[in-house]
């Protein structure tokens, strides 16, 4: 029996969700315009007021914003509320340029959890659960996020952060602890230290895990949810919109709920910034049409993606994005191709790799080389010349077949890849030094 944390919202009708992001908008216009001068000043650059926007057939008239937009306002060029209302702060875990600080009143902090909560309740978590939040704590919004959501529910929380793996394996198992969030790279990284301790699905009480801030894929999905025998659902957000929870899967695990009630979410074709029709692949972009401190309109995540609005079978109405494919940023172009890790990663799963892979680009006399250093499983090991060539081949072809262009792959031995705790790194492209 699917079970909800806010069934009248998560369940509206098309015409109450519309009625209420109609309302949100009008107000969250006027909220912006009059508190936001930087945004104010976009807007009269545009041509539009307030009273231009009067429902969400209107969204389009507003003018996009992006990262760009919040390194020029940086530190506080955005807030929409006095200083003193603001409880909290969190900044993305971005390395180049300046970071982003995103401020949060208690108001915006509390529907933030709640999302956080419904996503919880929709992975099955109740007040009777022990969830272990193995995000990072501090100012990434992973633990703070999930662990609000989780006392929200009610479920006694453990605020492991991210790191020392034995350890986490040794609370899961003292603790009862019956559901997981953290990166879907470090829960591989979780099971392969089980692998090692001799423990197996059956030695963990786990029974769910709430994995994101990362793209991943069901290959992926499916090793974890074999080594920690569990169901993995995923979660989606960003920092600029709150954290995780923006959007999260349901039993069906066929797309995740955007929030609706908080978000609206449109997608755009990134070069001509038109906005696509539903189905269609592309940027998307979120309006929080309810977050005062830190307004985001119209917002360019660079996240690759495709929304559908087909029934789900769980009764939650909110419109469903598919899994992110990656960031526009991720994409990597080489000789021309566009090529998403993600895919990689597809391909290395369904030949019976992890996902411990480093890709390495660079540029020899005007051409791109594109390397993959792949780890062998401990079971495939070998130092036999002609099985390793046997295997690279294979996988060279299975890559080519997926990216249409060709690969040089490199079998490495076990563990010669650096894990990630957090976001895992999978790129080292250095045709930009
Ligand atoms: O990663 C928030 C988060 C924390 C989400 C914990 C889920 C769980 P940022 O550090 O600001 O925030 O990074 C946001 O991460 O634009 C996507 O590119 C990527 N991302 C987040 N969730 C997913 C996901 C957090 N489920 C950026 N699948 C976003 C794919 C994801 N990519």
């Amino acid at each position: 029996m699917e079970r909800y944390y806010q069934q009248e919202a998560e369940c509206a009708s098309r015409e109450e969700i519309t009625k209420i992001q109609n309302e949100k908008l009008v107000e969250q216009v006027r909220h912006v315009w009059d508190n936001v001068p930087y945004y104010r000043k976009k807007m009269e650059k545009a041509g539009v007021t307030p009273d231009d926007i009067k429902s969400i057939e209107d969204l389009h008239k507003l003018p996009f914003m992006s990262k760009t937009d919040l390194r020029e306002t940086y530190p506080d060029g955005l807030l929409g509320v006095p200083r003193k209302d603001v409880v909290r702060i969190h900044s993305t875990s971005g390395t180049t340029g300046k970071r982003v600080i995103a401020y949060y009143s208690q108001e915006d902090l509390d529907m933030w959890e709640t999302c956080c909560a419904r996503a919880l309740v929709a992975a099955g978590a109740t007040d009777e659960d022990v969830v272990q939040v193995s995000y990072g704590y501090g100012l990434f919004t992973g633990g703070l996020g999930l662990h609000g959501g989780s006392q929200k529910v009610g479920c006694m929380t453990v605020p492991m952060s991210s790191g020392n793996t034995e350890r986490q394996i040794m609370f899961i198992r003292d603790l009862n602890a019956s559901v997981i969030c953290c990166t879907p790279s470090y829960a591989a990284y979780l099971g392969e230290t089980m692998v090692e301790m001799g423990l197996g699905p059956d030695d963990i009480p786990l029974k769910a895990g709430i994995f994101g801030a990362e793209a991943w894929s069901e290959e992926m999905r499916k090793n974890i949810e074999a080594t920690l025998g569990i169901k993995a659902y995923d979660i989606y957000g960003l920092t600029e919109l709150s954290g995780p929870g923006v959007a999260y899967e349901c039993s069906e695990q066929h797309g995740m709920h955007i929030n609706e009630d908080h978000f609206i979410a449109e997608i755009i074709d990134p070069d001509t910034l038109e906005v696509l029709p539903d189905g269609s692949t592309g940027e998307l972009v979120f309006t929080a049409i309810d977050k005062k401190a830190f307004p985001m309109m119209r917002y360019r995540t660079k996240d690759i993606c495709r929304l559908t609005r087909e029934k789900c079978s769980c009764g939650r109405t909110f419109i469903r994005m598919a899994k992110p494919m990656g960031r526009s940023d991720d994409m990597l172009i080489i000789r021309g191709v566009n090529v998403f890790p993600s895919q990689i990663e597809t391909v290395l799963l369904e030949h019976g790799y992890q996902a411990n892979y480093q890709i390495i680009v660079d540029r020899v006399n005007n051409t791109d080389t594109f390397d993959i250093q792949v780890e062998m499983t401990p079971e495939m090991f070998t130092d036999n010349v002609s099985d390793i060539t046997k295997a690279q081949n294979e996988l060279m072809s299975g890559l080519v077949n997926m990216l249409g262009i060709k690969a040089k792959v490199t079998l490495v031995a076990p563990q010669t890849i650096a894990r990630s705790e957090g976001k895992a790194v999978r790129v080292i492209d250095k045709r930009k030094i």
